[in-house]
């Protein structure tokens, strides 16, 4: 009946190519298209090149894989409700993989949104065709948080006793006026050290990975890796298979509201969302991570997503999100740049050069390119991290002008806000006010790999 029901709602539809992320071997962006067809909804992707397979992906649950072109899958929207739906498509290749997504959204009509389209837009304007570039990787999907459940009940947070300001003595000759206690600013900053042996420090939202991937908080000397203070870290691990197969998630966020829906949400473990400092409108500060890397993991081409942050906008139904990557660090091999014409491998802080399956990372806004479309300088925007031993990353926004990347305190790359907003400002998809959310992530995202955090945090102002 659903589906009978659904059908009839199949009345327009607007054609448009998604644009996607480049891929490593493949020269042309892997597309997607949706169109009403017998059955249901039909979902055609383009592939470049000769892909070993190619698997669509709905809402983050795979539901088809095909191993030879032409790469349709009809009949795909048969369990799909009202609302709007996540597609993303991967092809696997041999060494590398390239993703293509975009949303559908069911209503009274069905309207294929291809990514980085505003949902809030009557009808979406057929994009532009991506200019073939040459960087070499597919950059994760943008994903939206999962939807608030209002049935989980809130975690009963003792309240912390304030310490009142010792009374100062009388002193019998005036020597230094008594101290007063410093003004608190609240919200203040946030930390997370995994002390208490759960992710509650974070904003938690469940997502079907986290029962697979190998995922959580770790005691001290787990693999060899001690805590980079207190007894726990949290351990990341992302297989090949697991990726391959769309379960790329074990990554952590931090969500701030901003605006209605988010500020009377809870998370999936009832927890409700911090607002930021301040008007809750700034998310000036400084953002940290301490990253440990052994040295015996072996990185792939693939652009694994490690350090971001995202904003989150209401989708026009009012109950549900979507959300964008602003800007990030991803980690590759370092011999995922061969072939890339003029770019090096960065040297290390003792001057070593990293081998082939080492890490690099790379600092950008998510679209990869600048502000006028062309490629970056990737030379200037990537940095060799140490392995074997604790590292941090931090950015520091300045709302609206910079967002500066350093490594263990040394800055590497700082972006613009005229090249991609940095913090809460308008972007050409969304007005500022638009904002219900802020994101900072850490965790692996995209590719497989094996890593370790702990002691990240946000530090307000700017
Ligand atoms: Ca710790």
């Amino acid at each position: 009946m659903l589906r009978s029901a659904l059908l009839r709602l199949v009345v327009a539809f607007v054609a448009v190519f998604a644009t996607a992320a480049p891929a490593a071997s493949a020269a042309t962006p892997l597309k997607l298209q949706a169109r009403p067809a017998a059955g249901g909804i039909r979902v055609d992707v383009r592939a470049p090149g000769t892909p070993r397979r190619v698997s669509l992906f709905l809402d983050g649950r795979r539901v088809r894989t095909d191993a030879r072109a032409p790469f349709r899958f009809a009949r795909i929207n048969t369990h799909l409700r009202r609302g709007t739906h996540r597609v993303r498509a991967v092809a696997v290749y041999k060494s590398t993989t390239a993703i293509g997504w975009g949303n559908l959204r069911i209503g009274r009509k069905v309207i294929w949104l291809p990514a980085g389209t505003p949902l809030a837009a009557p009808a979406p304007a057929p994009a532009p065709a991506p200019a073939p570039a040459p960087a070499p990787a597919p950059a994760p999907a943008p994903t939206a948080p999962a939807a608030p459940n209002p049935t989980v009940p809130p975690i009963s947070v003792p309240p912390v006793a304030a310490t009142p300001p010792a009374t100062p003595a009388v002193p019998s000759t005036p020597v230094v006026a008594p101290t007063p206690p410093a003004p608190v600013s609240a919200p203040a900053g946030w930390n997370a050290g995994f002390e208490g042996g759960s992710f509650a420090e974070w904003s938690w939202w469940k997502r079907p990975e986290f029962d697979q991937n190998e995922f959580g908080v770790v005691g001290t000397g787990t693999d060899g890796v001690a805590a980079h203070t207190g007894s726990k870290l949290a351990k990341f691990v992302t297989t090949r298979a697991q990726v391959d197969g769309g379960l790329q998630h074990a990554k952590l966020y931090k969500e701030w509201a901003v605006r209605s829906p988010e500020t009377s949400w809870k998370d999936d473990a009832g927890q409700t969302l911090q607002k930021l400092p301040g008007s809750g409108q700034d998310a000036s500060g400084t953002y940290s991570a301490w990253y440990f890397i052994p040295a015996d993991v072996q990185w792939t081409s693939d652009w694994t997503n490690i350090f971001q942050f995202k904003l989150v906008f209401p989708n026009p139904d009012g109950t549900s999100v979507g959300s964008e990557p602003q800007w990030w660090v991803n980690m590759m091999s370092a011999d995922a740049w061969n072939g890339m014409s003029g770019v090096q491998r960065p040297r290390r802080a003792d001057g070593s050069l990293p081998g082939d399956k080492e890490p690099v990372m790379v600092a950008s806004n998510w679209t990869l390119k600048r502000a006028d479309g062309s490629q970056p300088d990737w030379n200037a925007r990537m940095v060799s991290p140490p392995v074997g031993r604790w590292f941090e990353i931090s950015a520091t926004i300045v709302q609206g002008q910079s967002m500066r990347f350093s490594l263990d305190d040394k800055p590497w790359f700082t972006g613009g806000s005229s090249e991609w907003p940095t913090g809460l400002v308008a972007t050409t998809t969304h007005p500022a006010n638009d904002y219900s959310g802020f994101i900072f992530g850490v965790g692996l995202y995209g590719g497989p790999g094996r890593l370790y955090v702990d002691d990240a945090g946000y530090a307000p102002g700017s």
